[in-house]
């Protein structure tokens, strides 16, 4: 039987390896970096994320190997990271790009390269097709192209990887059928074939819809700060209409997916991607309504110590160690421009130092400061919230009914 070759091994791409491998498809996984790799190779797992340890145990029971070499082979799943310019919100394209330069220096006639990797529309058509072409391969006879985007949300990713539907956008309908056929290994979702601009496009607008309505959320939480009424409570009765469901305004939008994907949008159609530019600047705006929030209370309470501040969670969201554009950074960023002192930090999911203030003990934390900033919603604070008892705290997650804790 032929062998995936899954090109990066991080957070989909090692899932996403190890379903396949688990279920009985030959899979090489290759990455460029040497340590994650051997890492993998002494039977250790490179982050956190529920089932993974398990997953890789059935994995390796199945044979899956990993290497930092390409291999020659007749399928390649490509999820390497596609960053963005930060001035021109445009892709950059520069890993895949090498990704698939890579493929060609060995793979067969008739492979098939799938792009997993979120690009933005047009990417493949812009940066794969001509790249392919002025190395003297034939799309669609040399080589195979298909878009198939990853859907799974960290946190729940082994779950989403075998319930979600998923898109898979091919030249030729019945190369898209054949990698479909190879994703029923393990996915029981719907699996829809179609083009490859449309898997492009869809797999943005997925990211930005949720954008778009997080940045809802977050702005009538400045609307009902600014006029003294209790935003969880709206929402909550306001999505009790039947066509109604809003989601819940935090401290900012973080990770590599949903603060990033719309920007793609912004980019490529200035001038006409207006909402979407609105609800990415609302959403950039909640770390620097957070310190605002910080500064009132601080006020209220007569406090005058930023040293005694401190931000529990750094990581983009609850119960992943992922730091990826995480609101916790973006305040201490923006801290950091201002001149002002780094606040003290914790995470449980944190175990290396990003900021010169980290503490690696909750009890240790708790003990040094008087004002807790909640910023992310870790199981660890919600079975522990007794802790904060007689601490003031800024709730910026909406978890905690302590006496003396502020909203957002
Ligand atoms: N957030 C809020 N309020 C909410 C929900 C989320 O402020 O009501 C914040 C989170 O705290 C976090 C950020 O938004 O900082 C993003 O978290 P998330 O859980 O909404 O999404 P991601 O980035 O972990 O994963 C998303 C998912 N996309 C959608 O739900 C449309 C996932 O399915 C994608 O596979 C993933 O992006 C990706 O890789 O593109």
């Amino acid at each position: 039987m032929s062998v995936i070759n899954v090109i990066g091994l991080g957070y989909i791409g090692l899932p996403t390896a190890l379903m396949f491998a688990s279920h009985g498809i030959n899979v090489i996984g290759t990455d460029y970096n040497s340590n994650l790799v051997e890492t993998l190779k002494l039977g250790k797992i490179t982050f956190k994320e529920k089932g993974l340890e398990d997953l890789f145990d059935k994995a390796i029971a199945k044979g899956i190997q990993f290497s930092t070499d390409y291999i020659t082979t007749n399928v390649y799943m490509i999820a390497v990271p596609t960053p963005y310019d930060k001035f021109s919100k445009k892709i950059d394209a520069c890993y895949v790009i090498e990704a698939v330069n890579n493929v060609m220096k060995v793979c067969p006639k008739g492979a098939t390269i799938v792009i997993e990797s979120t690009v933005s529309p047009g990417t493949i058509d812009k940066f794969i097709r001509p790249l392919v072409e002025k190395n003297g391969f034939h799309i669609g006879e040399d080589i195979n192209l298909v878009h198939a985007p990853e859907r799974i949300i960290p946190g729940n990713m082994l779950y989403e990887l075998k319930y979600n539907s998923r898109t898979i956008g091919a030249d030729d309908k019945n190369v898209g059928e054949k990698i479909k056929k190879l994703y029923e290994s393990f996915c029981e979702g719907n699996i829809i074939v179609t083009n490859i601009r449309v898997a492009e496009m869809t797999k943005v607008v997925e990211n930005t819809y949720r954008d778009i309505n997080i940045a809802f959320a977050n702005e009538l939480a400045k609307i009902c700060r600014a006029d003294h009424m209790d935003v969880y409570e709206i929402i909550k009765i306001a999505s009790m209409h039947p066509r109604v469901n809003i989601l819940q305004p935090g401290p900012g939008v973080g990770g590599h997916c949903i603060s990033v994907d719309p920007w793609f949008l912004v980019g490529d159609y200035p001038g006409l991607a207006n909402i979407i530019l609105a609800a990415r600047k609302i959403n950039d705006s909640m770390p620097e309504f957070v310190l605002e929030r910080i500064h009132n209370i601080m006020k209220e309470n007569n406090m005058t110590d930023l040293t005694k501040v401190g931000l529990y969670g750094l990581t983009y969201k609850e119960n992943v160690d992922d730091v990826r554009e995480s609101p916790s950074l973006q305040l201490l960023e923006t801290m950091e421009k201002h001149l002002a002192p780094a606040l003290k930090t914790y995470d449980p999911f944190v175990k290396h130092d990003i900021n010169q203030n980290q503490y690696h003990n909750f009890d240790k934390f708790l003990a040094d400061v008087d004002l807790v900033v909640i910023m992310v919603a870790h199981d660890e604070i919600l079975k522990n919230i007794d802790k904060l008892a007689g601490k003031i705290i800024l709730d910026t997650k909406n978890v905690c009914n302590l006496e003396n804790t502020y909203k957002l």
